[in-house]
């Protein structure tokens, strides 16, 4: 069995997870506004990855025998400057997931909660390769500047993931 603190700091995380699958599903829908389909379809396959990330503290809240209380999830932002704007606010949200994902791990270990602990390893990990993934498409976008042709090639790049 689980604290009602752990239990209280994992429902809040399943709501930043929502709320993670929200904010990308908004910005898919810029992406198709601006016509960069590749992007958008890209960010709809990122908003389903959330989904899951919450699916999967929802169930370990009930495994656990602990109770699931979902909030209310916050509506995005939803306008943009730029392409450069968007991955800018993704990797400064992941970074701020990874700092959520991190007090919970902290304080799962002050408890000796070791279940807990254990299972938001694969938390850590995946927040690794999350804030890496923008941080690259955030450089990629940033050396592209205002070249039209270099944003085109890009977004055909993104479409790629749509494909694996
Ligand atoms: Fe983007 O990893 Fe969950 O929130």
């Amino acid at each position: 069995m689980i604290t009602e603190k752990i239990t209280k700091m994992l429902n809040k995380q399943v709501n930043q997870e929502f709320y993670s699958a929200y904010l990308y599903l908004q910005m898919s829908a810029f992406f198709e506004e601006e016509k960069l389909s590749g992007f958008a379809a890209w960010m709809k396959i990122q908003s389903g990855e959330e989904y899951k990330h919450a699916m999967k503290l929802y169930e370990y809240v009930l495994q656990a025998n602990a109770k699931v209380e979902l909030q209310k999830i916050d509506a995005p932002k939803n306008k943009w400057k730029d392409v450069l704007d968007v991955f800018h606010d993704t990797y400064k949200h992941e970074k701020q997931i990874t700092g959520y994902i991190n007090e919970i791990v902290d304080f799962a270990l002050t408890e000796k909660d070791f279940a807990t602990f254990s299972f938001l390893q694969w938390f850590v990990t995946e927040q690794v390769e999350e804030e890496s993934t923008a941080l690259l498409i955030l450089d990629k976008i940033k050396l592209i500047g205002d070249n039209k042709t270099g944003l085109f090639f890009l977004d055909r790049e993104m479409a790629g993931r749509a494909r694996t």
